[in-house]
Formats: structure tokens, sequence, C-alpha cells
């Protein structure tokens, strides 16, 4: 089972995506997902020019021998455009080794520990009314829990609130594929914290007054706070009862949330930008979060967020994987498999991708009344039609940024 060809595939159905396509010699594909949203061709150059010859020749089998071989001879650790690179390796030969035996890969890891993934799906509005609205589609969809982000009087655009002119998922709901904004130039947005620290928790109040005690209710601050501004928010919302306040602080800057968590007893998520172990060791080991952000696509594969989860399971932290439209099915195919299998599996994010995403990317996950589950095929579930993905051709996308009123750039 030699690795016989890599090909990176490049798509833009409704979004752009980079996926590695690997063929053995006696004829097995495996796919990975490569996609790093507003930078993808870094990735592609990184697998194109500096990781596909080296694959070819290779015993396919050896998942864990490659993952070593990449991360360290190429001397240069870590970052978000090598570890992209290398999960998408590290999940093509997951994938390949589920159909070389016949098995999905939950059962490659040691088999289901739960019967559905919990997912949350994001509810948004610029106004309440709006965001209500929102709410009860979702719960009309199935979902059991679901992230909440509104508009801020005074601010014009703002972070994880679905535009007018948004597209529809297969499932109908009105949904702006984006953040990344296809163009030549990133959009420009506008931040006020003490304006969102006044705002946010009457919208929580509101929700609970209008949704009840139970929904569990999510939160992304999106890295916009210093700890003490992440502190009073966690502190302000602690009375409605957060599933989690995600990303409350820019947090590459671990020791940052010792601060937080002195204050607040909202549970914290963080992770969606780290890209290793490395970036987790401090805020795992003292408990100062409760859920790992990471994404199997962001994190070095499979082979690497097992061992994050793993370790995070030693101090009662759990999983909440990364599930925006800019993983690829084949990315979201592999955070299943992965929560399917621990038994520190805590919620995945789950929004949905566009109906000409999943006309290029055919999936065989089942959605079921709020849960996951990523299917009984073997490998990873997915298939990626080339021809239908030839119709869309790269778009040029940045993410969005931040200025303050006074111009200087924040963190978006
Ligand atoms: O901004 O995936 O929790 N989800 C998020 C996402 C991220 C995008 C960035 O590529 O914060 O919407
Ligand atoms: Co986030």
């Amino acid at each position: 089972m030699r690795i016989d060809k890599a090909e990176v595939i490049v798509t833009s159905p409704d979004r752009n995506f980079v996926t590695l396509r690997l063929t053995t010699d006696d004829g097995l594909v495996g796919l990975g997902d490569a996609t790093l949203n507003g930078r993808e061709l870094a990735v592609v150059a990184y697998l194109k020019e500096h990781v596909a010859a080296l694959l070819i020749g290779k015993d396919a089998s050896r998942i864990e021998d490659m993952w070593q071989f990449l991360y360290r001879s190429a001397y240069w650790r870590r970052g978000p455009v090598t570890m992209a690179a290398i999960a998408a390796v590290d999940m093509a030969l997951w994938d390949i080794k589920g159909k070389a035996a016949g098995m999905p890969v939950y059962q490659l890891l040691g088999g289901a520990s739960r019967d559905g993934l919990m997912a949350y799906g994001h509810a948004s509005g610029k106004t309440l009314p709006e965001l209500f609205d929102s709410v009860r589609e979702h719960q009309a969809l199935g979902f059991k829990s679901i992230r909440i982000q509104t508009g801020v009087p005074g601010l014009r655009a703002i972070y994880g609130i679905a535009s007018n002119t948004a597209g529809t998922s297969h499932q109908g709901v009105r949904y702006d594929h984006e953040p990344a904004q296809r163009g030549a130039l990133p959009m420009q947005e506008d931040w006020d914290t003490r304006a969102y620290l006044r705002h946010i928790p009457g919208v929580f109040e509101a929700v609970r007054h209008e949704f009840g005690p139970e929904l569990p209710l999510l939160h992304d601050a999106h890295h916009r706070m210093t700890p003490i501004q992440a502190a009073k928010l966690g502190k302000s919302l602690e009375p409605f009862d957060l599933f989690w306040l995600e990303d409350c602080t820019p947090a590459e800057n671990q020791e940052a949330l010792r601060l937080v968590r002195q204050h607040t007893t909202t549970p914290l998520a963080i992770g969606e930008i780290f890209n290793t172990v490395w970036d987790y060791h401090t805020i795992i080991r003292e408990q100062l979060i409760d859920y790992v952000r990471s994404a199997v696509t962001h994190t070095g594969g499979i082979t690497h967020l097992k061992k994050v989860l793993d370790y995070a399971a030693i101090y009662q932290v759990k999983s909440g994987m990364h599930g925006p439209t800019d993983v690829s099915p084949v990315g979201m195919a592999a955070a299943m498999h992965l929560g399917l299998s621990i038994h520190n599996f805590g919620i995945q994010e789950y929004m949905q991708h566009g109906v000409k995403t999943n006309q290029v990317f055919h999936q065989s996950f089942t959605w079921n009344e709020g849960y996951l589950h990523p299917g009984d095929q073997p490998g990873l579930g997915v298939t990626l039609d080339v021809d239908e993905a030839g119709k869309y051709p790269y778009e040029q996308a940045y993410l969005p940024f931040n200025r303050l009123a006074d111009g200087t750039v924040h963190d978006w």
C-alpha cells in the first residue's frame, strides 16, 4: 500500500477549499482538508512544492511515522500553514487506513463512546427580534444548543452576524458562508469594547427570558478583550448560565487566562487558531479552560489533535471542535470520527455547508435531532467529485478586520 499520487485540489463552490487527495498503488483514495481561511494558497504551495514529492512511494499505512517525519524533518515547526498541510496528509492516511480495513475511522480510534455528537448552531441578528427568529429557525432544525451573536448599538458591521444578502444552506437556513469575503481587499469593520460589554448581558437576559433556562447558550468574543475585560464579561454573564464563552482574550498569552479564571465561573473555550499542544499546555495543565476549540484541519490532523484531547482529558477539559464553513466537509468528517471515539467529547460546532459545497463533496454523516454521526462508510466517508470541483475556481477572499473609532487596528 504505497502512495502513488498526491494531488492538491482547490475549489470554491460556496467558498474556497483546499483538499489533498492521495491515491495508493492498490487504488485506494484518501482525502485530507488543508483549508486555511484567507490564506489558502500558502498551504497549497506548501503541499505542492514541499510535501507532495516526499509522499510518493511511501507506505500509506505508517500514519504516526509520516506525521513525525513531516513535523521533524521540516526543521521549522508549528504554525498554521505547516500544521494544516500535515493535517491534510494525516487525514488522508486515516481515510486510506479505514478503507483498507473496511471500517469507519472512528472504529480504528477505539470505537464509539456515544451514540451521536451534540452540535451547536449559530443564531444571530442585528436586533433582538431578528436574533429570536434565528434561534427559532435553529430549534426547528433540531439544534439543542445555540451560539448567540448580536449587533451592538453604534457599530455598523460585527463579527458573526449573517448579512441580509446571505446564501442558504442545504437545510434552508439563511446563512452567510463567510466571514471571509471574496474580493481583492479585506473588509473593514468597526469595534468598541465598552459598548459591547454594556450591551451583551442584556442580550443574554432577553434570550433566557424568551427561551427559558434549559437551552445551552454559547457566545464567541473573538479574541477582542483584555483579561480584565474578559473577567468582567464572564462575571456579568454568570446569571445566564452559558455553556461557554469562547476566545475571550487573544489567548496566545496563556498566563492571561489565570486572571480571567480567578474572577468568573463562566466556562471558557479557546483554541480555534491554535495549532499544536504547545499552544495549550499551560491552560490545560492549570485547568484555565473547559473546552479545546481546535479543528482537526488546523491542528496537525487526527493524530495530533487526539493527543491534545487525551492530554486535556486528564484535566477534565473537553472537546469543542471548531466547525465553521471554512472547515471543509472532509475536515468536518474527521472531527466527527474523532469526537465520536474520545471519552472527553464536549460539543461540536456545526455551521452547515452550502448547496454547491454539498454537490462537490458527497458526505455520509447523519443529522438526527441535534446530534451528528459520521456514518459507517469505510474511511472518513466523504468523496470529492473532481468534475464538479473544477467548475469553481479559486477566488481571492479575505477575513475582515477591525479598526477602532480613532483608526487603531483591533483584533477582529
Ligand atoms: O472566525 O472560521 O467560532 N467560529 C469562528 C469562525 C472563525 C472563522 C475564521 O476562519 O470564530 O467564524
Ligand atoms: Co470562534
